[in-house]
């Protein structure tokens, strides 16, 4: 039967803003207070599916959630009607409301860990919400995120939904940003690489001094246990912390795998050398070759790599076998990084073409081309199961082209969100867009 890795990318909301939330996020924390584009930013975000469906990927789109999150804002005690409670916190506590517009959940990579059919003990793909549980204004995703990959994957013959582990520190779980999948291929039993920042119970693991380790070894082993997942398929390795401390907030800031090839720095992680012997390893006993693409540091420097973006880039298999890689146009704008991998694709190894895009939008906000999608392998009937309304068309295009066209401002700054008015656009664009996705009800103004 025929596989595919079919790419879900986030759809960029009408909130998007620099609200300098994300510590430990370069990006973010520098472009604070910015002026932002949605409309821009959710057209970019559009551009680069289609041109990935048009070269012949399976695309898929995932909704952007409601904001601002008034509900959020009731549960820290403001109150009075929709736009009454948007005004107080605009007096009283304008962080906690730009926290609640974060149109963050466009990162749809920490959107949820995925294990294919193939790899999990029921042979049913399998889904884990993560509980962003080191940004508040991540951690309100979940619910609406849960809700909406149901909409998606609804079918229970073939898909299984976990809600999002514990929301404490000790299980921060942050998605699919800290796992990646080998194998020979997609619809085969393959090799779930988990990367973890710190242990939450086992002082032996070092941690970073400076910058927040977002994910903990103890959410990737109960995210594992969930799916399913056996003990041989399965590796765990450990973020190098400093480089943590130097921005890469998530693994997939400073590695990216696909198939059988694992493309990082040099500095990416703690005992390398013994975690490539273990993927090799891992992936020979279900039939497949593991390669490793090693980025030394006198070629790129961790600095280069979190202002470019470069690993944050989507390593896509072709029919050929060789892989392309998607990368933002930071990537050219960087001397080194064009060069390297100018060398890259001229060496006869297995990366043969570059494809550079404009996400600038989301970039300034630490979220490049792997941030944007979230990856689930299926095989030809679990495709056919997916919810039709949200695998990427001309047509379907077309229509969320003229959507965020009539929807969208082209400006934001924080004034923008303490406008009520704000509040009823987005509700009326988000309606109309579950109409189009065919989702159903699934944002909290359509439930409660
Ligand atoms: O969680 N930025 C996101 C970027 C996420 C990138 N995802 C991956 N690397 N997979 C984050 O830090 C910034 C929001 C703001 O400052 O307005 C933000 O949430």
């Amino acid at each position: 039967m025929k596989s595919y890795e079919v790419n879900f990318d986030g759809l960029v909301g009408p909130t998007h803003n620099y609200g300098g939330l994300s510590y430990g996020n370069v990006a973010s924390q520098s472009n604070s207070q910015q002026c932002s584009n949605p409309k821009e930013a959710a057209l970019q975000g559009l551009a680069k599916m289609k041109a990935l469906m048009d070269m012949g990927f399976q695309q898929g789109v995932l909704a952007p959630q409601e904001r601002p999150d008034v509900a959020a804002l009731r549960r820290l005690g403001f109150a009075g009607s929709d736009a009454q409670v948007i005004q107080q916190a605009a007096k009283e506590a304008m962080p906690l409301l730009v926290a609640s517009c974060s149109a963050s959940s466009m990162w749809v990579a920490n959107a949820a860990t995925v294990s294919p059919s193939a790899d999990t003990a029921d042979g049913r793909v399998h889904f884990t919400a993560a509980n962003l549980n080191c940004k508040y204004h991540r951690s309100i995703e979940h619910p609406t995120t849960s809700r909406v990959l149901g909409a998606m994957f609804a079918n229970q013959q073939h898909f299984a939904h976990h809600a999002a582990l514990p929301a404490v520190a000790q299980f921060g779980d942050e998605g699919a940003a800290n796992h990646t999948r080998f194998c020979r291929a997609y619809g085969e039993a393959g090799v779930e690489f988990f990367v973890f920042g710190r242990s939450a119970f086992d002082s032996r693991f070092p941690s970073p001094q400076k910058y927040p380790a977002r994910q903990t070894l103890e959410a990737s082993r109960a995210v594992a246990r969930l799916h399913g997942l056996s003990e041989e398929g399965v590796v765990y390795a450990q973020q190098n912390p400093a480089v943590i401390d130097q921005g890469v907030f998530h693994n997939d800031v400073i590695a990216v795998g696909n198939g059988e090839v694992l493309f990082y720095h040099e500095d990416a992680f703690l005992e390398t050398e013994k975690m490539l012997a273990e993927l090799s390893d891992k992936l020979a006993k279900v039939g497949g070759k593991f390669q490793s693409v090693c980025v030394p540091r006198s070629a790129v420097t961790v600095d280069d790599a979190v202002r470019s973006y470069l690993f944050n880039s989507q390593l896509l298999s072709r029919a050929d076998g060789s892989m392309l890689l998607i990368v933002p146009e930071e990537c050219r704008g960087n001397e080194r990084v064009w060069q390297y991998l100018q060398g890259l694709t001229s060496s006869g190894g297995v990366i043969r073409e570059v494809k550079v895009f404009d996400l600038k939008q989301s970039m300034q906000n630490g979220g490049g081309p792997a941030c944007l999608r979230l990856r689930v392998a299926l095989n030809e009937t679990e495709l056919a199961a997916v919810n039709p309304g949200v695998i990427m068309t001309a047509p379907l295009y077309d229509s969320l082209t003229q959507w965020v066209e009539t929807h969208y401002r082209d400006r934001m700054t924080e004034n923008d969100l303490a406008d009520p008015q704000l509040l009823l656009e987005c509700r009326s664009a988000l309606d109309e867009l579950t109409q189009i996705l065919k989702l159903g009800s699934v944002y909290p103004f359509q439930i409660n």
